[in-house]
């Protein structure tokens, strides 16, 4: 299996709770290392350009306010893989839909604070990575 890089991050609900930890845990034991991390506010503009494809939903307004209603934790995760793998790991988007012993079935509040994204394909992480990285910032 390929090696891959994908895009993740710890969301406003899980830095407010102090589940950073708790939720890089998960990734760690099951052979995704993050190869880069950082904490940020996200600005509004950021994270609009961030979620740009969801613009038309109902939702748009409430998932931008939501984003930057506290930090976030902005990161890069390496491993067999990592994209497909990471996906499993969160669980579905709706919490009470999430399998039990995801990461959103375990930790997340709602559907919309639900601690975590992760890169849905391959394409999509190496643009969400540059979106917020230099290649220099990434150490594997
Ligand atoms: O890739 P996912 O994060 O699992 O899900 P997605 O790409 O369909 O949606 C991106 C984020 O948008 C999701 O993590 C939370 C938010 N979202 C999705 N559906 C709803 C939603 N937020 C609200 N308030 N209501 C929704 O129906």
């Amino acid at each position: 299996m390929a090696i891959e890089r994908t895009f993740s991050i710890l969301k406003p609900d899980a830095t407010r709770r102090n589940l950073t930890g708790a939720i890089n845990a998960v990734f760690e034991k099951n052979g995704l290392s993050i190869v880069a991390q950082k904490r940020v506010q996200l600005t509004q503009a950021q994270a609009e350009g961030f979620y740009a494809v969801h613009k038309e939903r109902s939702f748009f307004g409430e998932l931008v306010s939501f984003m930057i209603s506290g930090p976030v934790v902005l990161q890069v995760l390496q491993g067999e893989n990592a994209m497909a793998r990471n996906r499993e790991l969160m669980g579905a988007t709706d919490p009470k839909k999430a399998d039990a012993g995801t990461i959103r079935a375990e930790f997340a509040e709602s559907i919309e604070a639900n601690s975590v994204h992760g890169s849905d394909s391959l394409e999509n992480a190496k643009t969400e990575i540059s979106y917020f990285f230099a290649e220099t910032e990434i150490v594997a």
